[in-house]
């Protein structure tokens, strides 16, 4: 374990990637603006299947540019890029041949979006991890909902009604998303397109699970084989909880105390504004200085800090964003970290 965890323990600064088919809505349904993070905007709003399928044939990222990308992070001193090749939504930035929700099904752009990425980082001498939501899947029938009610959060017109029906179906708000029991998503969905992703693209260096709702020992054992076609990669903690510790953990949006930490890697990941996927209205925004004093302090506590980015549904990073990874760029240059 010491021999793969050694490029990740000294690597201390990723890059973060939410980008899916919410960057399209943004944050807005129907004219609405639907609270919290962007990327559950599916969740939150209840948005229907259909109607959040038909957010894909916007989902054109021409000006999408994956070099930039990384020199961008590698410029900010940055060692590694974690990417969502799957997020709850269930739709698939990679070719996925178990689905038709996927970038080249579903988009008119029609490309797979992880391929020309993995060769940009090969290229700067960056490791490429693969988010992949494993449990929750609000598209893909059978996939899991973790159930947020309107008092949490959401508001529509419909709520109560919207609300009794999730209460009744484990979190699901439409019949499309339970045409398929769980056991059979696992089987169908989740663990070919978890193979998919560990075999198209050559090197993987970490597989980040995410939210383990309604996960069983059962269903994380039938994950457990393919981590040998990586043999050098590492794992984080959300695969299932307790029994799967994986290689690290993950503090979200927050770092621990030294009192907290048990020996045990970490890697605490966050936000520059208030969002994962991006929101065209969330100006949050934390400092340069702030970034960079999270990072000395999860670096001086011998954590690693992934920050976050979220592109705009056209292949862009948030100009905002541009320019904090700047910034701290400048910084980590003149203190000799990058
Ligand atoms: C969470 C997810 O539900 C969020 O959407 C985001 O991906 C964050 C990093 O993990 O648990």
């Amino acid at each position: 374990k010491d021999e793969r965890m050694k490029w990740w323990r000294e690597a201390r600064f990723g890059m973060f990637i939410h980008w899916g088919v919410y960057a399209v809505p943004a944050g807005t349904h129907n004219g609405q603006r639907i609270n919290r993070i962007g990327e559950w905007i599916m969740n939150r709003g209840k948005i229907p299947v259909a109607d959040y399928k038909a957010y894909a044939k916007q989902f054109n990222p021409v000006k999408y540019d994956p070099d930039a990308w990384v020199k961008l992070a590698k410029d900010a001193g940055m060692k590694y890029i974690v990417i969502t090749a799957k997020h709850h939504d269930g739709f698939a930035l990679f070719d996925s041949k178990v689905t038709t929700w996927d970038m080249v099904d579903a988009t008119p752009y029609g490309k797979d979006l992880i391929k020309p990425l993995a060769e940009a980082c090969r290229k700067h001498g960056i490791k490429l991890g693969l988010y992949y939501s494993h449990a929750q899947d609000w598209v893909n029938p059978g996939g899991a909902a973790a159930r947020k009610k309107a008092s949490e959060g959401w508001a529509n017109p419909d709520s109560a009604r919207i609300d009794a029906y999730t209460e009744t179906h484990s979190g699901h708000w439409d019949p499309a998303q339970t045409t398929k029991t769980m056991e059979q998503y696992i089987n169908d969905i989740a663990v070919p397109q978890v193979r998919e992703i560990l075999m198209q693209y050559g090197d993987i260096a970490v597989l980040w699970w995410d939210t383990p709702t309604g996960m069983t020992d059962e269903f994380a054992e039938k994950f457990q084989p393919l981590l040998a076609l990586r043999p050098n990669m590492i794992t984080n903690d959300r695969l299932k909880r307790p029994n799967f510790p994986g290689d690290f953990k993950t503090p979200e949006q927050r770092i621990p105390d030294l009192s907290e930490l048990d020996g045990k890697d970490w890697e605490t990941c966050m936000t520059m504004n208030g969002t994962w996927g991006y929101k065209s209205y969330d100006d949050k925004w934390k400092s340069p200085e702030t970034m960079i004093r999270n990072l000395v302090d999860i670096a001086s506590k011998g954590g690693n800090y992934l920050l976050n980015v979220g592109p705009k549904a056209d292949g862009e990073f948030p100009a905002e964003s541009i320019d904090r990874l700047k910034t701290v760029g400048t910084w980590m240059k003149s203190n000799g970290e990058a």
